[in-house]
């Protein structure tokens, strides 16, 4: 069989499936509104996002007894793009399940884009994200830069956790001083290991009383940290998969947890770094934040920061107020942005 005819047949069938789906899709929202209409759903009861499936979402909220329960919930159709840690309202049928009608106002929400560049919500209503470095897989160079610019464009706080300490050479290695160096310039930054009794201490501490989001590289321990922090082993299985190259088990879809000492942790799927293609020059500048003072203080308005004569991050470089590594980080950045975009 030719190439052409089995890529022409596979666009059939994969047209097939999509009409399928929305076909599905219709007749389940039909059967929702009747219903809805006939009084067959309970109530209308608040509930959060823990997990998501595809069209089908884990809904936890409490019950009479106000112990927390989880439900599986399907969404109306005109319900996109929710994702774990939304607040929800929603309804009960008989045998537990649930449908989804709305979503409350996010207080904040974490999104990247897709392969297609389109902004996609990742998590919402969190207080922190967790960017996980490990001394092994080790950061590709200006990958923590990356993840921070993001985080600062969410205007969520970043806090910067190095996992596998135990990995660590004795003298401390390039990592502690990179880390340091973050550290100097106002992040929050945590060292940790899964391994080390008492490992944890210093990130169980930043961790209650609010929801996290722990981001990063596959394979730096996010879902790890995550397992050794919750007392309940068995909670975390559903959202682990093994990945049968390495036979590693990789998260595959955002989920909520609990602690115990109160907070909530949001594991998510490994990325290979946040994009940053949807953020213009001047936004990525704000992403470093030793260079927020000298924003708006050169000659021209309009100044890359490149050649420009009375170019104010330039001379606070050459004064050694900011590090010309984070300087050339931020260049390599801009570089690497839309080509269009740039001059
Ligand atoms: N030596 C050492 N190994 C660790 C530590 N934490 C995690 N690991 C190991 O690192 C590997 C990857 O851990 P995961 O928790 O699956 O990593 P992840 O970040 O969740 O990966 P994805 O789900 O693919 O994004 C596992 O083999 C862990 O046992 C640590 O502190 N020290
Ligand atoms: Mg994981
Ligand atoms: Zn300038």
């Amino acid at each position: 069989m030719s190439k052409r005819k089995l890529s022409r047949q596979q666009r059939w069938r994969v047209e097939k499936i999509q009409a399928q789906r929305a076909e599905r899709a219709e007749r389940r929202t039909q059967r929702d509104d009747t219903a809805l209409e006939a009084g067959d759903y309970g109530p209308e009861r608040l509930g959060r996002v823990t997990a998501h499936f595809g069209r089908t979402l884990e809904v936890e909220a409490e019950d009479e007894h106000g112990d927390l329960q989880r439900h599986r919930c399907h969404l109306r159709a005109n319900l996109e793009g929710l994702v774990t840690g939304d607040d929800v309202v929603w309804r009960t049928a008989s045998d537990g399940s649930g449908v989804v009608v709305a979503r409350q106002p996010r207080r904040s929400v974490l999104e990247r884009p897709d392969a297609r560049g389109q902004l996609k919500p990742v998590a919402a209503n969190i207080a922190q994200i967790l960017i996980v470095f490990a001394v092994e897989p080790a950061p590709h160079p200006n990958l923590i830069d990356r993840y921070l610019v993001a985080a600062e464009a969410t205007g969520i706080t970043p806090v910067l956790v190095l996992n596998k300490t135990d990995l660590l050479p004795d003298e401390g290695g390039e990592l502690r001083t990179l880390l340091a160096r973050y550290r100097e310039l106002g992040y929050h930054v945590v060292s940790a290991s899964t391994q080390r009794e008492n490992g944890l201490d210093a990130l169980h501490a930043g961790l209650t009383e609010r929801t996290s989001v722990f981001v990063g590289q596959s394979g730096v321990g996010k879902s790890s940290l995550i397992d050794r922090l919750l007392p309940d082993r068995q909670l975390r299985v559903g959202a682990l998969s093994v990945d049968s190259r390495k036979g590693t088990h990789t998260t595959t879809t955002a989920t909520l947890y609990h602690l115990p000492a109160g907070g909530e942790l949001i594991d998510s799927p490994g990325i290979r770094e946040f994009g940053l293609g949807h953020l213009e020059e001047h936004e990525v500048a704000r992403g470093f934040i030793e260079f927020q003072p000298y924003l708006g203080l050169c000659k021209f308005r309009d100044c890359h920061h490149r050649q420009e004569p009375g170019c104010a991050l330039r001379e606070a470089v050459e004064r050694g107020d900011i590090l010309a590594s984070r300087f050339n980080s931020y260049r390599h950045i801009v570089d690497s942005l839309e080509p269009d975009r740039s001059p």
